[in-house]
């Protein structure tokens, strides 16, 4: 069970289904009870949980728990590297650890002659609260030590945190309960280990990372923070994979920015990478200020949450008509960015979370994401706060709002042809990077054409002339022909892409690509039944009844004539007799290749009939990886899969 355990949590790589590990601590559990003398203290039945303390004993930490500066651009990262070089005195480049900064919490755990047998908050650094119970419920955390000769004494210092994919699950369940949920997976983290009740700790999925040492008797200091780090692997001790050594400043910012670009994508929160000056005995040379180290600094993202205030919510109509509240907000710099709109989502959100104007709120922008409202502060509401009310009629084309009784979404009843907003929404769409992918067609100029009724459908996009459009704001003779030439070159498109690009609710670009793949024209999609529809893989009943329902207004059927006519056109049935040597095979990509980018090689391998997956698992065929692959190449390499680099997948394209 140990060993399922440590597959599951500190490899990330299972072994078995979750029903079998349940079968064995069942079994265990009944061995326990006949024979309570076998019965140990670090065995996997020890981590349930215990009842409830009265409250938390306090620790006093053996060497001191530290904290660290902060960093957050780049010339302050060059000012430490000089500080360290001068500090040590040397003229050539120092050699760092890095690593990320985990938003959680952090932790000691004491491990005595191999047996976890203590574990305690940071608390101020000297002494912090005892919260072994709650610890040991962390399957994350070995209760025994991976080794036959295990030191008397070990500090083990790390951070525990929830990962985002539980943070979202345990949400939902708190909302199910009708329970409060947690702002960000931090608090959810800390929420959860800080519980006297040790049994709800127990029922919160929470991980760890280690990544410092406190004391240690009985072995001796590895030489460097990279060995340390490499020695709790094979304790069994969990460790990030997105780690490396690298030299002087120029390698801490390449660090910097190659985490910076994955960060969305990890499985975590962070908040930012640590530098530590790798070699042990460099650190003793340099030392502490007050209680940070001179040896490390963190180098901090922007923050991605902030305070700010709600001045008025007010709704947005999409290209469905799906009316969305969104919050008008007092300017607020949060994700590298000035924000003052955030999403409210919908009416539903709006009161679960209880937002009001004139609300202080917390409002996150997480990378590219739509920033959104995650909660107000009650503390800070205002007697006079008002409550949001859904309009009832549409503020743009005045046709009633409708929300039917089992959807979350309320949406102007107008369509297209009455309502200018999803007229102007649904422009875009047919035109984004996705569908005709027009370049340099945006929302203003959208917006204009629309407003001065130049345009109407997306046919009337193709009669457009220089005319026209150099009579808009902001558009010159030479831009006007630039979209003039966008809109030529778009003609020559996909049948993917032209259907994604219709617009039709529930066919989103993957579901496209099968319609295509499948009915091989738009005449033989067009007449296709909802029985025939359902014979797509992927097409359930909801979707064909929606393309069904598309493709029987005339107006849809006129549009897509008048479009043809204009001149957008594709191979016709290519999909059909063009070679698949890729079929039934599945990709992942990792890390940034030489000449494409992701979405064109994924093109290229979905054209072959392969499919793109997000991660790495033992379906997985092939990895293609680039610079600064993580720990997908890790994954690939550990499972045995084949890893390709960008020349061996154009090898591989053009075999067969
Ligand atoms: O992930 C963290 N929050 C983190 C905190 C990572 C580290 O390597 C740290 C830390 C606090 C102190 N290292 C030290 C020395």
């Amino acid at each position: 069970m140990n060993r399922h355990n440590y597959a599951y949590y500190v490899l990330d790589n299972p072994t078995i289904p979750d029903a079998e590990y349940d079968k064995l601590f069942r079994e265990l559990q009944a061995l326990e009870q006949t024979h309570p003398e076998l019965a140990s203290s670090d065995s996997p039945t020890q981590r349930v949980g215990a009842a409830p303390l009265p409250q938390f004993a306090q620790v006093t930490h053996s060497v001191p728990m530290l904290s660290l500066g902060n960093a957050f651009d780049d010339s302050d990262i060059i000012a430490f590297d000089r500080r360290v070089k001068d500090g040590l005195k040397l003229d050539g480049s120092v050699a760092y650890a890095t690593e990320l900064k985990f938003d959680g919490l952090a932790i000691n755990l004491r491990y005595e002659d191999g047996i976890l047998v203590q574990a305690a908050t940071r608390g101020d650094g000297a002494t912090g609260e005892n919260v072994t119970v709650n610890i040991r419920t962390v399957h994350a955390i070995p209760l025994r030590l991976r080794t036959a000769h295990p030191p008397r004494v070990l500090d083990v210092r790390g951070e525990v945190l929830m990962f985002k994919a539980d943070f979202a699950k345990l949400n939902a369940r708190q909302r199910d309960v009708g329970q409060k949920e947690f702002a960000n997976p931090r608090n959810a983290a800390a929420g959860s280990l800080r519980q006297l009740d040790s049994r709800i700790t127990a029922r919160r999925a929470l991980r760890f990372f280690s990544y410092g040492i406190g004391l240690l008797d009985g072995a001796d200091m590895p030489p460097s923070h990279s060995a340390l780090l490499d020695w709790y692997a094979e304790l069994g001790l969990p460790v990030c994979g997105e780690r490396a050594v690298v030299e002087g400043a120029d390698g801490l910012l390449a660090f910097f920015h190659g985490i910076g670009n994955k960060r969305a994508s990890l499985p975590y929160e962070i908040d930012g990478v640590v530098y530590k000056v790798n070699r042990l005995d460099q650190q003793r040379a340099l030392g502490f200020v007050s209680r940070a180290p001179r040896w490390a600094i963190a180098h901090k993202f922007p923050a991605e949450e902030a305070l700010t205030v709600v001045q008025g919510i007010e709704v947005q109509v999409g290209r469905t008509g799906a009316i969305t509240p969104v919050a008008r907000l007092a300017p607020v710099f949060v994700g590298g960015v000035t924000v003052t709109n955030a999403t409210l989502h919908n009416e539903d959100e709006v009161r679960r979370k209880d937002i009001r104007i004139g609300d202080t709120v917390i409002v996150r922008r997480a990378g590219d994401v739509i920033p959104e409202v995650v909660a107000f502060v009650p503390e800070a509401r205002p007697a006079d706060a008002r409550e949001f009310t859904m309009p009832s009629v549409c503020p743009v084309c005045g046709s009633p709002i409708v929300r039917p009784e089992d959807e979350a979404i309320a949406r102007c009843s107008g369509g297209w042809i009455k309502c200018a907003a999803q007229r102007k929404g649904g422009l875009l769409h047919f035109v984004s990077r996705r569908a005709m992918d027009v370049e340099g067609l945006g929302d203003q100029l959208i917006e204009q054409l629309v407003d001065k009724h130049i345009i109407t459908t997306a046919a009337d996009l193709y009669k457009l002339g220089v005319t026209a459009l150099a009579g808009l704001d902001r558009m010159a003779d030479r831009s006007a022909q630039n979209v003039l030439t966008a809109l030529e070159k778009s003609k020559k498109t996909a049948l993917a892409r032209f259907i994604y690009a219709l617009g039709i609710r529930h066919v989103g670009e993957a579901t496209a690509k099968e319609l295509a793949r499948h009915f091989g024209s738009m005449d033989a999609l067009t007449q296709a039944t909802e029985a025939q529809l359902l014979e797509v893989s992927d097409i359930g009943p909801v979707v064909a009844r929606s393309i069904v329902a598309f493709f029987s207004d005339s107006l849809n059927i006129e549009l897509i004539e008048q479009l043809r006519a204009a001149g957008i056109h594709w191979p016709e049935g290519v999909s059909e007799s063009k070679p698949k040597p890729l079929l039934g095979k599945t990709f992942v990509l990792t890390g940034t290749l030489p000449t494409l980018t992701r979405d064109a090689a994924a093109e290229m391998i979905e054209a072959a009939g392969g499919k793109v997956a997000g991660s790495v698992s033992r379906k997985t065929s092939c990895v293609v990886a680039g610079e600064e692959a993580g720990s997908k190449l890790v994954k690939a390499q550990e499972l045995g899969i084949t890893v390709l680099d960008e020349a061996a997948l154009r090898a591989l394209l053009k075999s067969d």
